[in-house]
């Protein structure tokens, strides 16, 4: 019989019901729970996106495709889905108990979401491989990023060019593209973390394919916490867009996210609106990769390279 990969397919997670807020807040504080009207404000910010996240649903259908896909594009092996979870069950680490229950040997992992950052994909992994060093197995190698994968460029840049073609001429002069990722704490620059580089040059990719002239990157979603974090923020970056260089529309892309969730839905669809909305500017937000096919396609054609040159 064919060889069995296990395909540990890492994401975020999110509350599978209301009741669920608050223990899923406190994990992503490290144990620490929220003061009450911080948990107010986020299961407002859930009651406005429509009571709870899609991105429970999305991220399975993402990782269930995945597995299905790969197991179409070649003969060779047999990939075995494992998904786990930063932030609520099923964890990474009970994903990594479950390969090794199955006796899976082999294991390679990939997390949804494109750029490294200490912070997120080394959290990811670091947590998987503690798991399996524990257990003795399975062994695991790791996709460290995947943003200059052609068909994550051409994702984006066949979206971006979409929308500034349904523009008139005179509105496409006006219109800037903001290329935008989850922002983290200031230090990690000072710590040579290339997540910010990453960022700049996912930018300049989408922006070149797309034979877009105007764009900039930004940072969104920022932490509830006094430290700096990286910016400008979206937000802010709209209104002096707005003021200073003239620009009349905005086209927003997250590409530091995978899915439509909160920080797409509230963050962008709500906070960045309410910007442009008072302003008198237009809002365009290019649909999420979700579980689009050609999404899926390219996430396998990221795990068949990595599996090729290991
Ligand atoms: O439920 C949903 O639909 C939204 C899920 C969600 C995604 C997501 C992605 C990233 N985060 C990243 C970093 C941080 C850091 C903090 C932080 C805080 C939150 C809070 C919620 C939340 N995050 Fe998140 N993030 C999502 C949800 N995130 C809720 C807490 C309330 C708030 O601040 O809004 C700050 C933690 C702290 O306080 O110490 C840092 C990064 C990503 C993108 C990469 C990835 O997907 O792993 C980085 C989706």
């Amino acid at each position: 019989s064919k060889k069995k990969i296990g395909l540990l397919v890492m994401a975020y997670g999110t509350p599978y019901k209301e009741e669920d807020i608050e223990r899923y807040y406190t994990h992503i504080r490290h144990g620490r729970k929220p003061a009450p009207e911080m948990l107010k404000d986020l299961q407002d910010r859930y009651e406005a996106i429509g009571g709870i996240s899609p991105l429970a649903k999305i991220t399975l259908d993402q990782a269930k495709s995945l597995e299905e896909h790969l197991n179409t594009l070649q003969d060779e092996v047999e990939f075995k889905m494992y998904l786990g979870l930063k932030h609520i069950e099923p964890f990474v680490e009970d994903a990594v108990k479950q390969m090794h229950q199955d006796g899976i040997e082999e294991a390679v992992s990939i997390v949804l979401a494109p750029h490294f950052s200490t912070f997120s994909v080394k959290s990811y992994n670091g947590r998987a491989k503690e798991e399996a060093g524990k257990l003795g197995a399975p062994t695991i190698t790791s996709v460290e990023s995947w943003y200059t994968e052609a068909k994550f460029i051409s994702y984006w840049s066949d979206r971006v060019k979409e929308t500034f073609d349904k523009m008139e001429a005179s509105e496409r002069e006006k219109a800037v593209l903001v290329v935008s990722a989850h922002s983290l704490p200031e230090k990690i620059i000072s710590q040579g973390d290339p997540y910010p580089q990453q960022l700049q040059e996912t930018a300049d990719l989408i922006a070149e394919a797309a034979g877009v002239e105007n764009y900039v990157i930004g940072w969104q979603s920022a932490g509830n916490t006094p430290e700096p974090w990286l910016g400008p923020d979206v937000q802010d970056l709209t209104r002096d867009l707005y003021e200073q260089k003239g620009f009349r529309s905005f086209v927003y892309t997250p590409v530091g996210f995978v899915a439509d969730h909160l920080e797409v839905l509230f963050d962008n669809d709500y906070e960045c609106k309410v910007v442009t909305d008072e302003v008198g500017a237009n809002y365009y937000r290019p649909e999420m990769p979700n579980a689009q096919p050609e999404f899926i396609d390219c996430m396998a054609t990221v795990i068949l390279k990595h599996l090729k040159r290991n």
